[in-house]
């Protein structure tokens, strides 16, 4: 397998699929060494199967807003491989959403998936919908429009949608209640991220950000460091920075800066619980401004308009945000300020101008596919908990969300582990995730 080749070939037939192609880039260029030990790799064109999606859903979403005007949107499952289990990944409401954008998203979940241990295979979907300034009940019209299509294409052993950008706790609920009502069968299992009275795994809200601060922690101790007492730069306010938040400030280390596409935050004194809680009632609002936090604590927060997180003085960066957040730029910028490691919590939230930067400036840096694997592998859980009908406990969750977290690290470490003794981050989860995929779909045939 040679990457530059099956690259030109994937630019030829999908022009300006700009974020899938970067994604596979990514993972072909972290697996060429290892997959050319394999010959039988090789014969069965195990990449040339594995960059392409299964197949991909796509369908016209209508519905009435508050005006009672007609607006249609377009809705889109991508199911990109089942080689170790049913399809697995979130909805994506956003006004960017693309093919591009849930194919990229669709292929890192599948090595995700993979990481966790446990048996899901890659899948995402969603809808160019935009949430920005809709009402709670435009917001319910519009999951329930989405599910009348959504419905035929899912099941709880055959495709499992949970959360992403834009669908959270409430989207969820919505989008089950019209499921059920169309199936005509309580088939909890289809959904993940669901209420914690109706099935949903208590810990599921904040199981993203906990992962990745867990697995942040993992990283900085086998560096000789300790995330106490650091201060703390997170991009973002909805869920998984909301969860990021929690654990960073719960293992003692200071959240001094959170950012909106309005703007940065600056909380000197390292973000309270209060404030914390509040980041939910700023998701809620579908206001997407960071500067409310400063509106409502003028004593903590400073806002400044059209400047990132990455430009305030951190030993940590958390993107927690969208992809390709985090450029180059900012890398040098966090660099001349004195970060030493940037975990992202976003899928691909760094562009790869920033993480050869951080590569070669000696920060230490982790992929999004390795540090926020924390969420789909407690919606994992929540499958398990529903086929088996039963629920545990919040201190049962966290421990098993510990040690797979703790489990994905040490396969980093043991696939990325290089001559020299520095560990690639990028290269272990790539190589440890595609292994696992490569070899099921080797032993199921040529299908
Ligand atoms: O990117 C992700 O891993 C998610 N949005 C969570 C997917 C899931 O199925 O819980």
């Amino acid at each position: 397998m040679k990457t530059n080749d099956i690259m030109a070939r994937l630019r030829a037939k999908y022009p300006g699929e700009n974020e899938y192609l970067q994604a596979v880039q990514e993972v072909l260029e972290s697996v060429e060494e290892v997959y050319n030990q394999h010959p039988e790799f090789e014969e069965a064109k195990i990449v040339e199967r594995m960059v392409e999606p299964d197949r991909i859903f796509t369908f016209r979403v209508t519905w009435v807003d508050d005006k009672g005007e007609v607006q249609t949107n377009t809705g889109y499952r991508v199911q990109f491989n089942s080689a170790i289990g049913p399809y697995k990944g979130g909805l994506r409401f956003h006004k960017a959403v693309t093919p591009s954008m849930l194919k990229f998203l669709g292929f890192e979940q599948t090595f995700k998936n993979a990481l966790t241990t446990l048996p899901m295979g890659g899948a995402k979907g969603g809808s160019d919908f935009d949430p920005k300034g809709k009402s709670n009940e435009e917001i319910m019209r519009f999951c329930q429009a989405f599910m009348l299509e959504l419905w035929q294409c899912i099941g709880p052993d055959q495709d499992i949608p949970a959360g992403d950008v834009g669908v959270g706790g409430r989207e969820i609920g919505y989008l089950y209640g019209m499921y059920k009502k169309l199936a005509r069968e309580y088939n909890t299992g289809v959904l993940t991220g669901k209420g914690s009275t109706w099935g949903g795994s208590i810990l599921r809200p904040e199981a993203t950000g906990f992962g990745a601060l867990y697995f942040t922690q993992n990283l900085l101790h086998k560096a000789g460091k300790d995330i106490k007492g650091m201060k703390v730069a997170v991009s973002g306010f909805g869920n998984v920075a909301w969860g990021a938040c929690i654990k960073a400030t719960e293992l003692g280390a200071k959240v001094v800066a959170i950012s909106g596409p309005d703007g940065v935050c600056e909380i000197p004194e390292g973000i309270t619980r209060e404030m914390i809680d509040y980041m939910l009632v700023m998701r809620a609002s579908n206001r997407d401004k960071v500067e409310d936090m400063a509106t409502k604590f003028p004593d903590k927060a400073k806002f400044t308009p059209g400047k990132k997180s990455w430009s305030v003085p951190v030993d940590v960066a958390l993107p927690c945000a969208f992809q390709n957040e985090l450029s180059e730029d900012d890398a040098k910028e966090l660099k001349a300020n004195g970060c030493i490691c940037c975990c992202e919590v976003s899928n691909m939230g760094c562009q790869p101008g920033a993480i050869h930067f951080f590569q070669h400036n000696g920060i230490l840096f982790a992929p999004g596919k390795a540090v926020n694997a924390g969420g789909v592998a407690t919606s994992g859980l929540e499958m398990t908990q529903n086929a088996s009908h039963i629920s545990w406990s919040g201190a049962e969750v966290d421990a098993k969300l510990h040690f797979i977290m703790d489990s994905i690290h040490e396969q980093c470490v043991k696939y990325g582990t290089q001559p020299d003794g520095t560990i690639d981050y990028v290269k272990g989860a790539n190589i440890a995730g595609f292994m696992k995929v490569a070899t099921a779909m080797l032993e199921q045939g040529t299908v």
